[in-house]
């Protein structure tokens, strides 16, 4: 048996049916403390340039109200749009393409500029949760829409454009290629078993810990035995829940204290405000019930403080299979460890 704190080995994504290889060997090399580039930058309470801060006009023309809690807007520079007719073209089945009907939002979590999700107050953050749970149910009830992404871009690196904390929502009509290939294993885990994925993943990450980075009564975050970045972490719910709006009381006040300890630890592990992109998988919106949906989010930080260990998905990643060094054990350790 190889020893996978030393020898090079694949590790099994049970979510996608992907690979991930891993060089824990490769670690070895010392670490040298080398600070990334990050925005320290102190950014006010209030900021008149930007287009999210309350009363302020958008780059759209329309202007905020002065919003006090969370604020939900269409995008004005949507990626999909309701009206698009959703016809087929396929010549010779080389040259496919579809319509996508679909609409876009953005979400402000607070009015205030300067907050991360990690230094707002657990009540607030339950408006949050229950802002996302209210566009989920309201979103997905349309004939159009089949899927609800719920995503936050968090830092410049990310493709972020503001620092205002805000997050958006893509909602399609057909389901995006991560939600499907997670939607198939999850299914195909169900018949052959009777059980859920997810359910029997987080059971397992309970009992052995050295992957857990973080727990309440009601979620678990966890580096994932298959993680891609290095930091790479997954929330979920304890209890079998398939989409956001069926988090009972407790277990949306348990998502509000997970996301804001999980934050806070990656802004004490390395810069503050960490960069990263995080976001929710759920159950599709397409009428059907779906037993074998069990909601999670995946945070994907890119940067870490280290010159040696920074990731990138370049050459290999792109061209064969993605990469790490540092194992996901150990990655869980320093993330506890703050
Ligand atoms: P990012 O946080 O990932 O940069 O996204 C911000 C979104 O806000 C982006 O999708 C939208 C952009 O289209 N936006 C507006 O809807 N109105 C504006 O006035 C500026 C930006
Ligand atoms: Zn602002």
């Amino acid at each position: 048996m190889f020893d996978w704190k030393q020898d090079p080995h694949r590790r099994l994504n049970p979510l996608t049916g992907e690979w991930v290889l891993v060089s824990p060997h490769r670690t070895q090399r010392p670490w040298q403390g080398q600070v990334e580039e990050t925005d320290h930058t102190a950014q006010p309470e209030y900021d008149p340039s930007c287009y999210l801060c309350p009363g302020n006009e958008r780059a759209g023309g329309a202007r905020n109200p002065r919003y006090t809690s969370t604020f939900v807007f269409d995008n004005d520079f949507a990626a999909l749009r309701p009206d698009t007719p959703p016809d087929r073209f396929d010549e010779e089945g080389l040259l496919v393409a579809q319509g996508e009907p679909g609409i876009c939002r953005v979400v402000c979590f607070s009015p205030k500029h300067d907050l991360t999700i990690a230094h707002m107050e657990p009540g607030d953050l339950r408006h949050v949760v229950d802002t996302w749970a209210g566009q989920y149910r309201e979103l997905g009830a349309r004939e159009s829409i089949r899927y609800v992404q719920i995503f936050e871009n968090r830092g410049a690196m990310m493709g972020c454009s503001n620092a205002h904390p805000h997050c958006q929502i893509w909602c399609n009509s057909h389901l995006p290629n991560e939600v499907a290939k997670e939607q198939a294993a999850q299914l195909a885990w169900r018949e052959a078993r009777a059980r859920c994925l997810i359910c029997d993943y987080a059971a397992l990450e309970a009992g052995r810990r050295e992957r857990l980075v973080d727990e309440n009564a009601s979620w678990m975050a966890v580096v994932p035995f298959w993680a891609v970045w290095p930091f790479e972490t997954m929330v979920m719910p304890r209890r079998h829940i398939g989409a956001i709006d069926g988090l009972d009381d407790a277990e949306r006040n348990g998502l509000a204290d997970i996301l804001k300890r999980l934050t806070a630890r990656y802004d004490r592990l390395f810069a503050v405000p960490f960069p990263y992109s995080m976001g929710f998988h759920q159950s599709p919106t397409d009428g059907e019930t779906h037993p074998e949906w069990h909601m999670h989010l995946h945070f994907h930080p890119p940067l870490l403080r280290s010159a040696t260990v920074r990731k990138f998905l370049v050459g290999y990643e792109l061209l064969a299979t993605p990469q790490r060094d540092l194992t996901p054990e150990a990655a869980a350790e320093r993330l506890r460890a703050v």
